[in-house]
């Protein structure tokens, strides 16, 4: 059974891991997925979690302590804990690590907001024998938090564990379709009923029943795809 800790100020904002495919994975004891709203481990009346930079600058960063008092609650020295930090200066999420993180047991996802996060935090954990701390992107552009990240890592990775997905067979072609170097082969094109849609037939082969050239054609397609990809 996977654990999975999001920590957040906006915690309402990740309520959809608890739907479809991931809502029936914690029915199914796969994994568990609790939410953690970080403000509960402030004591002042505005439960403030940021405060200026030192060095100054524009904008806030997240102090360390509330984040420090969330992650020591909901661990202990027993756990092997994988502390995933979103943050845009991370390490560019990929397949390859989606499929490292569903071989872990807990997971935690520290979502940050304003500036980033007191870069102390990553460093006490990084220090701790039980605990792994990945610096985490998914792309390089600019969002809000961590919240958004949090959640496409989750589905990419939780969607690789055994029993979570309806269908393996799908998983199984993916498997062919990643390469050597992580890159993923794009996708042949795909075709359901009716034949003619709108004055567009599907390509003949498809209709052939010769699983060889279906096979020969797919791979030709997404050759193609991905050459063009590169060339953008
Ligand atoms: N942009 N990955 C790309 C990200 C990001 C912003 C984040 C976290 C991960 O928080 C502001």
């Amino acid at each position: 059974m996977l654990q999975i800790d999001l920590i957040s100020i906006f915690p309402d904002y990740l309520t959809p891991l608890n739907l479809s495919l991931l809502g029936k994975a914690q029915e199914r004891s796969l994994i568990k997925i609790a939410i953690h709203d970080l403000r509960d481990q402030t004591k002042d009346v505005h439960h403030s979690v940021d405060d200026t930079p030192y060095g100054g600058g524009a904008g806030m960063v997240m102090s360390p302590e509330p984040w420090g008092k969330a992650i020591d609650a909901i661990t202990n020295e027993k756990d092997q804990v994988d502390l995933i930090i979103l943050t845009p200066a991370g390490k560019r999420f990929n397949q390859q690590m989606a499929m490292e993180f569903s071989k872990k047991s807990h997971l935690i996802f520290a979502c940050g907001r304003y500036e980033g996060i007191d870069a102390r935090v990553g460093q006490y954990y990084a220090g701790k024998n039980n605990f792994k701390v990945h610096e985490v992107s998914i792309g390089d552009y600019v969002l809000g938090g961590g919240e958004v990240a949090a959640m496409v890592i989750i589905e990419a990775s939780t969607r690789l564990i055994p029993g979570v997905l309806g269908n393996p067979e799908s998983l199984k072609e993916e498997s062919h379709s990643i390469s050597s170097d992580d890159l993923i082969l794009v996708e042949y094109p795909n075709y359901t009923k009716p034949a003619n849609w709108r004055g567009i037939d599907v390509p003949e082969v498809l209709l052939s029943g010769n699983h060889g050239q279906i096979a020969k054609w797919r791979l030709e397609q997404a050759e193609r795809r991905t050459n063009q990809l590169k060339q953008e």
